[in-house]
């Protein structure tokens, strides 16, 4: 980094972290799976704060269709892989503050971790377009929760400032070591079932994306894996830059101004992970394809009938799958991992709009009888 409050090259662009000689001493067999596994490659010089993340399931939802549920982690997102070597290295740069804007999982994750390494948390939310169990969250672990009336990426903007200006430590998608954490995902899938043929992933800020895409190139650089997945990106129809840079074979984005979805955590109309996220799609060979919120809410209803909890941002991934096999981009037969970002109690609101209250009766028999 060219001084501590940027993360941006001379170029524009984003820094990113690269290892070269590294002696990797973890095996790929199956066991004992948690970020700090792959230690060796990863960006840091002291005790980590760990709350024990990583380690997440691994499903077989149906012949060849994994699912990793990353709503198991400490936060119940895939944020926690970052946040803990983020919040690491906030405390190895010897801050006192940490600050991210978010649509919740960040600021959820990042005020825990915060909490455990005794730091001060400043979060900006776009106003009434969290989810209720993130906010309740960054409240629990004692961040300074801000609320602007404004959409994420002007918060993101704003957050910039705010950390240049007070000398907090940024930990939003644009510091590369927190990508260094997420690109975990990776590794965890390769350790347990081999490189499968697609990895499927929604795409809001697209740090994951090009997370996870890093963590393979790597694993192949040090010799542990020949082959490459083809990464694909799921995008809400109503926040859908990527997707349409990507369906006019373009290597940028067109911001979308007032972007609207149902599945809030990627309600985001300018991600600044874009030129690293496409490059990722096309180098792979693999695609971005965008859903409706109708899709989003059936396959986050799916993957819950088959014991699967999951927010609705989550559920794009397999809502991704779902269409790709209908446009005859896939059929049915390729090993694909749908990765499930965050889990169902992020956002209790969306699930009693879908699924309506329960049933109220009297405390009798008889009553219940009725409605069984
Ligand atoms: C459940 O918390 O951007 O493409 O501020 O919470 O790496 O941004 C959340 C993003 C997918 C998209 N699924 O990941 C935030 C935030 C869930 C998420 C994404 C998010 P990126």
């Amino acid at each position: 980094m060219n001084n501590e409050g940027s993360y941006t090259c001379e170029c524009g662009g984003l820094l990113e972290v690269q290892f070269e000689d590294v002696d990797i001493d973890f095996k790929l067999n199956g066991r004992d799976l948690s970020v700090w596994k792959y230690r060796c490659l990863l960006p840091v010089n002291r005790d980590p704060v760990t709350l024990k993340e990583g380690g997440t399931p691994l499903y077989e939802f149906s012949r060849n269709l994994y699912v990793k549920h990353e709503g198991a982690n400490p936060s119940g997102s895939f944020k926690d892989r970052g946040m803990t070597v983020g919040v690491t290295k906030a405390l190895e740069l010897g801050k006192k503050a940490v600050a991210c804007a978010s649509t919740g999982n960040t600021s959820a994750s990042m005020a825990m971790y915060a909490a455990k390494a005794n730091l001060r948390a400043y979060v900006l939310l776009p106003s009434g377009k969290v989810a209720l169990g993130k906010v309740a969250q960054a409240l629990m672990h004692g961040a300074r929760v801000i609320a602007i009336r404004g959409n994420f990426d002007r918060a993101l903007e704003l957050v910039r400032i705010v950390c240049e200006r007070m000398g907090f430590y940024l930990l939003n998608s644009v510091n590369p070591f927190r990508l260094e954490g997420q690109k975990t995902i990776a590794f965890e899938i390769v350790d347990e079932i081999g490189v499968p043929e697609y990895v499927i992933l929604p795409v809001g800020n697209a740090g994951n994306i090009s997370a996870i895409w890093k963590g393979f190139k790597e694993l192949e650089k040090f010799g542990l894996i020949d082959d490459l997945p083809k990464m694909i990106g799921v995008q809400a129809r109503g926040a859908n830059p990527i997707y349409r840079a990507v369906r006019d074979g373009r290597y940028y984005i067109d911001p979308v101004k007032n972007p609207e979805t149902v599945a809030t955590a990627i309600r985001i109309g300018n991600p600044v992970n874009a030129r690293k996220a496409l490059r990722a799609i096309y180098e792979s060979r693999g695609t971005v394809v965008e859903v409706s919120d109708e899709e989003i809410v059936n396959a986050q209803r799916e993957l819950a009938r088959g014991g699967i909890g999951v927010e609705p941002a989550s559920a794009s991934s397999l809502a991704g799958y779902r269409r790709l096999i209908e446009e005859g981009y896939l059929n049915g037969d390729e090993v694909v991992v749908c990765i499930a970002t965050g889990h169902l109690l992020k956002d209790p609101e969306i699930v009693l709009k879908i699924c309506g209250r329960p049933i109220e009766v009297p405390a009798d028999f008889d009553e219940i009888l009725k409605v069984l």
